[in-house]
């Protein structure tokens, strides 16, 4: 199971004491949220409300509505879409926020130095805010959830279990990724028996496919093409391709796994036009080639093994450049 500290338990039981002393808190997570962050930031609603506390789960942006069968989704307020000043609290609660900045706007509805519960497991995480609550063996923000739903003794119900599970399977991308630990396959069992039903959610998050997706998925794929042996492949995305398709960036997301997952590849590339002379480009290594070092080089950034960048630049110049890159990176 994970490993709680010394310095992580007492972490945890001022976490606790918090929840438990102080009333009226404001919820956020993550802009652009995720399941993990929609899981968590509900799951932190549940456990408020169990406390019989006053509370308000908010986040910058809309939160995907393919996780509505959440219980309490529609109480998340959408904060981009607020006009009006907004009102103010003191005891704020972040889950899955790696830095500070991830809150976005939603920072305008903080009392002047309030006191931050920061619950996160990203390595990066800064430590900001009053209690960090911060375990970076955790899989998923939802794991050190069910660590502080255990110490507040609080009664399991499927609501709170749906989030557990959701943020969980998000996470590990369905049980798969190295994060998957025996104590997540231990809790995830649990989540089970307190009644969610495993299937259903693999099926809705990860199975069920967005038109959108599949008809951008259609017109990428006609453009797949290769170089070096088949070390590299890359897809295209146009302008064009995206109005035709009517996709949304979550259409487009994971897209560049096809080129990566191919046998032999060594570098996956997803080339999306942004106007006629930008170029968004995205990198996928296999392991033998740092492709960090690589989008460094030219103005973006990310890990080894998956970056990113931008290229002033129209289509048919980005794709001879950055094959060239990687050619001259894996000579
Ligand atoms: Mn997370």
């Amino acid at each position: 199971m994970m490993d709680f500290t010394d310095h992580s338990s007492f972490q945890l039981e001022k976490a606790k004491q918090f929840i438990l002393e102080e009333n009226d808190f404001l919820v956020v997570s993550h802009v652009q949220p995720d399941g993990d962050a929609a899981s968590s930031t509900i799951a932190i609603g549940l456990i408020l409300q169990k406390l019989n506390k006053s509370f308000i789960m908010i986040n910058e942006d809309k939160i995907p509505i393919k996780f509505d069968y959440l219980s309490g989704y529609e109480n998340i307020q959408h904060a981009g879409t607020i006009d009006s000043i907004p009102r103010k609290y003191s005891n704020i609660i972040t889950v899955d926020c790696a830095d500070y900045s991830r809150i976005g706007i939603v920072e305008r509805w903080f009392e002047d130095s309030p006191t931050i519960l920061n619950i996160d497991h990203h390595p990066t995480n800064d430590q900001y805010g009053t209690i960090p609550l911060i375990q970076t063996d955790a899989a998923a923000t939802v794991e050190i959830l069910y660590y502080l739903i255990e110490a507040l003794k609080l009664m399991w119900t499927k609501p709170l279990a749906d989030c557990i599970y959701t943020g969980l399977l998000t996470d590990t991308g369905g049980f798969r990724y190295s994060n998957t630990s025996s104590g997540v396959m231990k809790i995830a069992s649990m989540m089970l028996e307190y009644g969610v039903e495993g299937h259903r959610l693999a099926e809705h998050l990860l199975e069920r496919i967005a038109f959108s997706h599949l008809i951008i998925l259609k017109r990428a794929l006609a453009s797949l093409s290769f170089a070096e042996h088949n070390q590299i492949g890359w897809m295209l995305v146009t302008q064009e391709d995206i109005t035709l398709s009517q996709a949304n960036n979550e259409d487009l997301e994971g897209l560049v796994n096809y080129p990566r997952n191919i046998e032999g590849v060594e570098v996956g590339l997803l080339f999306k036009e942004i106007t006629a002379s930008v170029v968004k480009v995205s990198f996928r290594s296999a392991g033998k080639v740092d492709v960090a070092s690589i989008a460094q080089r030219l103005g973006g950034g990310g890990h080894t093994r998956a970056s990113g960048c931008t290229l002033n630049m129209t289509m048919d110049e980005a794709v001879p450049f950055i094959v060239n890159e990687i050619k001259q990176e894996m000579a």
